[in-house]
């Protein structure tokens, strides 16, 4: 049987609840795999708009095999496009970020514009056809503050994810703040194990003891079973909407995404250790109430989110091979916060800071016990692991779509 059948017999013979056979942590041809029908298909959140508030301002990211930069244009628009020299291949954009008023070559200096049109280059002959030779476009999409690509030719249309997530992003205002800091770390470890250690909080008690001071415990909070009758969510979603701040759990139909705003522990209103506020600034003008707790967004494979009343944070996580994985944290303040007056940089960052090491090392001990000959898969908690199942469903039935060459309905 050919290398995707066998795959897919592997995933129609999986054991529900169970976690997933050795191979998808660690072989190279699954992820190979994984790349080529998630990665290379799929909308993949990339950044946010604040990050490149002017024309000519960009960032640049590595997905898989594909170098990419995302760049503000002088009409005000955000795009995409395949950092690949239309000359001999080079990269172009050589910096995680920058501004510049037009792209250059570092090679031999051919010349593009901010939306990839070739503007200049060096003695190409007489015949040399310019137009045929701009940068490569990428499908991109801006929405409450986040940026979003998908590589493929044929994108699936985004426009459902776009919809219902930007009335939950809107009231924050996201696309007026500014990154307070980001950090980059590397876990050695499978794309999909960073993603199962955030589905649940069933690791949180002994592993988070600063996150522990503010964020719930409870598998409603961090789960896919909405309110569960808990009535402290159900208040919550009701002190919150009539303060206009949609909070209600929304899942897509396939489970790729959810959004819902979720209470903290008693009266924390941020991620810090005294559960304050760590900025006095509030992220966003058009909220008026306080005590709104963590606006949480997860859309799969890139991001995770809290949303809070004084700042917002974000998650990326790229694959960087089968066993590695980057995730990219962003503090993002009201653009107008200033750092020492508003908010002491460290207190903002504390709590996140410790919980993705403590993430990072759970991981890592994770793929090491996954590598052993002796692992065979292991049952979910019913009760606590929810979101892991729901996780694995996802990516189950994604790759089984994929693989049976399905590609409607995938959201
Ligand atoms: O970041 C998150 O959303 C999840 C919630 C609980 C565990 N993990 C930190
Ligand atoms: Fe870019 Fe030559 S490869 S100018
Ligand atoms: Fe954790």
């Amino acid at each position: 049987m050919d290398f995707r059948g066998d795959v897919l017999r592997r995933l129609q013979n999986r054991k529900d609840g169970y976690s997933l056979e050795q191979a998808f942590y660690t072989d190279p041809d699954l992820y190979k795999l994984d790349l080529e029908e998630i990665w290379y298909k799929d909308w993949l959140f990339v950044g946010h708009d604040c990050e490149i508030p002017k024309a000519g301002n960009y960032f640049t990211l590595q997905v898989g095999d594909y170098p990419v930069v995302i760049v503000r244009d002088r009409q005000g628009s955000i795009r995409a496009l395949h950092n690949s020299c239309r000359h001999r291949g080079s990269r172009v954009c050589t910096s995680q970020k920058g501004a510049s008023a037009k792209l250059v070559c570092p090679y031999h200096q051919w010349t593009y514009e901010l939306d990839g049109s070739l503007l200049f280059a060096r003695q190409m002959g007489e015949d040399f056809d310019k137009a045929a030779h701009s940068l490569k476009p990428i499908a991109c999409e801006s929405f409450g503050g986040y940026i979003f690509i998908c590589l493929s030719e044929t994108p699936m249309d985004f426009a459902p994810v776009k919809e219902l997530v930007n009335g939950y992003l809107a009231p924050h205002q996201l696309r007026d703040t500014k990154v307070a800091f980001e950090s980059t770390i590397v876990e050695k470890g499978n794309w999909k194990l960073v993603w199962e250690n955030n589905r649940e909080c069933y690791h949180c008690a002994s592993n988070h003891p600063e996150l522990c001071r503010t964020y719930p415990e409870a598998p409603s909070a961090t789960g896919v079973q909405g309110a569960a009758d808990d009535p402290v969510i159900s208040q919550h979603w009701a002190h919150c909407e009539s303060a206009g701040l949609p909070s209600e759990f929304q899942m897509s139909p396939t489970g790729q995404f959810r959004v819902a705003r979720m209470p903290l522990i008693e009266q924390a209103e941020s991620y810090t250790m005294s559960g304050e506020r760590a900025v006095k600034r509030p992220l966003s003008d058009a909220v008026k109430a306080s005590h709104i707790g963590t606006l949480l967004l997860f859309h799969y494979p890139t991001t995770w989110n809290h949303v809070l009343v004084d700042h917002a944070i974000s998650f990326r996580v790229l694959p960087l091979g089968p066993e590695l994985t980057q995730v990219t944290t962003k503090w993002l303040v009201h653009k107008d916060a200033v750092e020492g007056v508003d908010y002491k940089l460290d207190e903002l960052t504390h709590v996140w800071t410790e919980t993705n090491d403590q993430d990072r090392r759970i991981v890592e001990e994770n793929a090491f016990g996954i590598r052993s000959p002796a692992y065979e898969p292991g049952p979910y908690s019913p009760e606590h692991e929810g979101g892991v199942m729901q996780f694995v469903e996802w990516y189950c039935n994604f790759m089984q779509d994929r693989l049976r060459g399905k590609t409607s309905s995938l959201f």
